[in-house]
């Protein structure tokens, strides 16, 4: 059930919407939270009685990768159960409708792109690719992995091909986002809490060229003073209603 007084800021996002030229989306795992995603810093962002966000960095791999793999392989499994939701297909269909639109994801999921969006940018990388510890081998698979998986060329260690704290974004990743967040009228800022670098300073960039932005989540987040419209809700729910 959407409430009355976020009607109206809709209908104003809506006509917004339906006249942009450029729209940049950043998405959060907010967006997959109604596929089934536990969110990192939600109730639901504990695994075995461990942050996901303290699994989720370089150091807790040095120190035990078995653990490490674990989580990832755990989420692996969730997530190929897993199916793109309501927010997922309308940021789809909304890429069709307009002229030029990229979705700058900080998921690992696939999801964007499992609804059909084609303009993805992922920042953290993603669930599906492994990479080596010591050589330059990459790789992209969704078949299920042993403990610790070994690299084919060299026999080393692999890693999840995704992006720990303190560790820089994918060659070229940050630049294509920022070109995409500078260029657009409209940035939508969709289930992230604004707290990881450097996705929480997009808004910024949005700010200082002018583009209307607007957040959909649950909750305020510290970034809600620089949104020109909060929309405080189910992304599942304001998506589809916005692009309706
Ligand atoms: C709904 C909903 C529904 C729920 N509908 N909404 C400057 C100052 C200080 C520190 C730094 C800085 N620059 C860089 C740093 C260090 C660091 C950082 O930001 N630290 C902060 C904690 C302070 N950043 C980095 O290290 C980054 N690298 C970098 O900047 O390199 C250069 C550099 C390095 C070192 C120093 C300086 C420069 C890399 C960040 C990598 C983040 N990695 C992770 C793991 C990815 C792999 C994996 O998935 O396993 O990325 S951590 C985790 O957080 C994951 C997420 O993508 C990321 C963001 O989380 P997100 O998506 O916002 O999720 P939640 O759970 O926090 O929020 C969910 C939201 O959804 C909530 O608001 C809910 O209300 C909402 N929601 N259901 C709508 N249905
Ligand atoms: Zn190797």
């Amino acid at each position: 059930m959407i409430a009355e007084s976020l009607i109206a800021k809709m209908e104003t996002v809506k006509a917004l919407l339906s006249g942009a030229r450029h729209v940049a989306v950043l998405t959060g795992a907010g967006v997959s939270a109604e596929s089934g995603i536990p969110t990192f810093r939600g109730a639901d962002g504990m695994w075995r009685g461990e942050l996901a966000e303290d699994l989720a960095r370089p150091e807790t791999f040095a120190r035990n990768p078995e653990l490490v793999w674990e989580f990832y392989n755990w989420r692996r499994s969730l997530v190929a159960q897993c199916q793109p939701n309501p927010a997922h297909h309308a940021l789809a269909a909304l890429e069709q409708r307009v002229p030029e639109m990229e979705i700058v994801t900080q998921n690992v999921d696939g999801l964007h792109q499992q609804a059909g969006s084609e303009h993805v940018i992922e920042m953290h990388g993603s669930l599906w690719r492994l990479q080596c510890t010591r050589c330059t081998h990459f790789e992209e698979t969704r078949a299920e992995l042993p403990p610790l998986p070994e690299c084919s060329r060299c026999g080393n260690l692999l890693r999840p091909g995704v992006v720990w704290f303190g560790e820089q974004l994918p060659r070229g990743v940050l630049s294509v986002a920022l070109e995409s967040i500078a260029s657009a009228d409209i940035l939508l800022v969709v289930g992230t809490s604004s707290l990881v670098q450097p996705a929480a300073s997009f808004v910024h960039v949005a700010n200082r060229s002018g583009a209307v932005c607007v957040e959909i989540n649950l909750e305020a987040t510290p970034n809600t003073g620089f949104m020109d419209f909060a929309l405080h809700g189910k992304a599942g729910e304001i998506l589809p209603a916005l692009v309706d």
